[in-house]
């Protein structure tokens, strides 16, 4: 049976639904060559002295690990030549990083979150690289804007492209431009993506619920409802008993809920009052790849994908998985 790389995949796309330009299929090719580095890199560990602290702290005021640094590096690196970019933002910078002047510029924006999940580096626990690409808004005369923080503030339902690539037991990238999300399989000894999971779809219903257990006290009457219900198990309201998972890597939580269904929440609470995880580079881009899969997103009143972001690092409460319950949290805030 042949086997369906990457490139065959962005190659369909391109040529037969007219889906992706060759722009985009070579910035998704190169963002997956970076993710290939940093898995080589994850996957080394301490033989490459590649653990532990970087001793700095980020635009968040987090300490950054030695391959938070590496890993933003290496997606810079990768994606600044290829003249499909107008500019780049992380999470690990504060402001947006232009294309350098010696290379041509392009009509798309990439984000990143390079290694997400990266105080789990240390105890070997799975890490990933979230990534979403939104088209350079046009001016007037149809050139392109200042590719300024301004230019990447618009809402998740504008993204082209989404991603995210899990270092875990098997490396494997989620992707989708619009048509489904779709997986890819690491064959480290051809060193290609390979089309291991394609059409993923969310189950509608579960019975695991994810969510950092240890904040419940400051959690809003809706969330406690919710949470309180799956405890009760078959003796409460679901008549059902719940399964908890938390890896506290976004991309390994939500990976698990692409595979087998599953809701994942981190709510906003009294002590992280506008929620914890990042709109632009984490909950946009696991909301369009969940909705491709048949899932649902909101932060428990609005769908995620149609909020007008206000900062490049702000930040949002996060309610996404299989749709009966997702919608069902999203009752009780109502
Ligand atoms: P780090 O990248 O700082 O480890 O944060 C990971 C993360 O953004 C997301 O991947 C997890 O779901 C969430 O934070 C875990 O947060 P808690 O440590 O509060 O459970």
């Amino acid at each position: 049976m042949s086997r369906i790389t990457l490139t065959r995949f962005l190659i369909e796309r391109q040529r037969n639904k007219q889906l992706i330009n060759a722009d985009l299929r070579l910035l998704i090719e190169t963002v997956a060559r970076a993710c290939k580095a940093i898995s080589n890199a994850v996957t080394k560990g301490a033989l490459a002295g590649n653990l532990g602290s970087a001793g700095t702290d980020n635009v968040q005021g987090e300490v950054q690990k030695k391959l938070d640094v590496l890993s933003n590096e290496i997606l810079l690196e990768a994606n600044e030549w290829g003249g499909n970019l107008a500019a780049l933002a992380s999470e690990e910078m504060e402001t947006p990083h232009p294309i350098p002047t010696h290379f041509p510029k392009g009509e798309y924006l990439l984000l990143f979150d390079p290694l997400d999940g990266s105080s789990n580096i240390d105890v070997n626990v799975s890490v990933g690289t979230i990534f979403s690409v939104l088209r350079c808004p046009k001016v007037a005369d149809g050139g392109y804007c200042e590719a300024d923080e301004q230019a990447f503030l618009q809402p998740g339902s504008t993204q082209v492209a989404a991603g995210f690539a899990v270092y875990g037991p098997t490396t494997m990238l989620v992707l989708t431009v619009g048509d489904g999300s779709h997986g890819f399989t690491l064959d480290r000894e051809m060193g290609s993506f390979i089309l291991t999971h394609p059409d993923i779809r969310i189950p509608e219903d579960t019975q695991e619920f994810a969510i950092n257990m240890s904040n419940m006290r400051r959690w809003e009457p809706p969330v406690k409802r919710y949470i309180d219900e799956c405890l009760a198990g078959t003796s409460g309201v679901r008549g059902k008993d719940f399964n908890m998972r938390w890896v506290a890597s976004m991309v390994a939580d939500v990976y698990r809920i692409l595979t087998r269904g599953g809701i994942f929440m981190y709510p906003r609470d009294e002590k992280n009052k506008s929620g914890r995880l990042r709109l632009m580079y984490e909950a946009n881009p696991m909301s369009f790849i969940v909705e491709q899969a048949g899932g649902a997103a909101t932060n428990g009143s609005d769908r995620l994908l149609d909020l007008k972001p206000e900062g490049l690092h702000q930040r949002v409460a996060v309610v996404l998985g299989s749709k009966n319950e997702v919608e069902r949290v999203a009752g009780y805030h109502k």
